[in-house]
């Protein structure tokens, strides 16, 4: 280690509950606030990258919780990154990876802050230190899972009205695949051909369901459909895959590098959702990726409902991926009713735009975390 390398002195996680603007119902959770870990990571040459580790409805989604993923970088994970050298990320990581299984949700608001603080370090922006955006704007699309369809119809053709999205997602899977069905054709006959509609399951469906269900959802004109069927069943994805004309995605089952590599291999899907949460960090997100782009595999930015840092984190890796065909759910700041950074993403035209400046390119509003954060 070189004298002169800037080290590691101090980790901080606090967990911060911001409210949603309405209830927002998924087929294994209803929120009515998100729960995310922020993470400051302070050098000794006076450096702090910040970093969030969030994930959707406790531990309905995942395996991870945030009262759980503070513990595990409180007690596992800072330990073995305090007194190193805070430039080398990849050694950083190596000794994270080495020494703590899963928990990639942790290891990624980790990853984040740290890639937040090299930025700076060096003036470069975080998708700079991967080579650089391809673009700076990147489509975003809205979720409609306010539970009720004419509530959805109304937000919908109000978003559509202001040019802010022109993609929807439908959270179903919560009914029966008749009532949700209903829900979807009414609401893509209420926006019209011009708008797409894509429809989100989250596992909720058996494989024999979903064979029925999705052709009736193909018939009605439907650009997408995500995680239909349980994430443990591959070879499912792939038959859906192989037997549908409308593009089965993966998100769920498609969470690690090697969950990728298995899905590629058998083409368990013609989309992959990638999150920089499941996959554990930037750098596994850029691997997931080129693992797709070499299987003619189309990418979509997912998202786990992450504030403005994670959300941003992902922008800036995304940014500098070739085959996003299906654009990004980056939205999660617009979820929510406050935010916890001085200057907030810009949405314009259904895009979002990447914040200039290095690291992240975000600073931190400290009042509101005071404001927001767990007792
Ligand atoms: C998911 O499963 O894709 C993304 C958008 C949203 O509303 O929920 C998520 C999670
Ligand atoms: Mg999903």
């Amino acid at each position: 280690k070189k004298m002169s390398s800037p080290i590691i002195i101090n980790i901080e996680t606090i967990i911060v509950d911001l409210p949603t603007i309405r209830p927002h119902k998924l087929s294994m959770a209803t929120m009515m606030a998100q729960s995310m870990v922020i993470i400051k990571i302070t050098s000794d040459d006076g450096i702090e990258g910040i970093g969030e580790s969030t994930t959707i409805g406790g531990m309905t989604y995942g395996a991870e919780s945030p009262e759980g993923m503070k513990l595990t970088i409180d007690k596992y994970i800072a330990p073995l990154l305090l007194n190193q050298d805070a430039t080398n990320i990849n050694a950083l990581m190596y000794a994270v990876n080495k020494n703590v299984k899963g928990n990639t949700f942790a290891k990624a608001g980790i990853e984040t802050a740290l890639l937040d603080a090299q930025g700076k370090r060096l003036n470069v922006s975080v998708a700079q230190l991967f080579g650089g955006a391809i673009t700076n704007r990147l489509g975003v699309l809205w979720t409609l899972a306010s539970g009720d369809t004419q509530k959805d119809i109304d937000e919908a053709l109000r978003l559509v009205a202001e040019n802010r999205h022109n993609t929807f997602k439908l959270k179903i899977g919560r009914n029966t695949p008749k009532v949700d069905v209903a829900h979807v054709s009414a609401i893509k006959k209420a926006v019209g051909d011009d708008i797409k509609i894509t429809v989100d399951i989250n596992q909720a469906w058996t494989e024999s369901v979903a064979k029925k269900w999705i052709q009736v959802l193909q018939d009605n004109g439907i650009d997408l459909i995500e995680q239909p069927i349980t994430n443990t069943n591959f070879d499912g994805l792939a038959r859906l895959t192989e037997y549908f004309h409308v593009p089965i995605m993966a998100d769920e089952a498609c969470a690690t590098i090697f969950d990728a590599i298995k899905l590629c291999k058998i083409r368990g899907g013609s989309v992959f959702a990638v999150k920089v949460m499941k996959a554990g960090g930037l750098y596994n997100t850029a691997k997931i990726a080129g693992m797709a782009e070499a299987a003619d595999i189309s990418l979509y930015g997912g998202t786990m409902l992450e504030g403005t840092i994670g959300t941003v984190a992902s922008a800036h890796i995304f940014s500098a991926f070739s085959n996003m065909d299906w654009g990004t759910e980056l939205f999660g700041p617009l979820l929510l009713t406050d935010d916890i950074v001085v200057n907030p993403i810009k949405y314009e035209n259904c895009t979002l735009e990447l914040p200039k400046g290095a690291g992240l390119g975000i600073e931190l509003d400290e009042d509101k975390i005071n404001k927001y954060k767990r007792p």
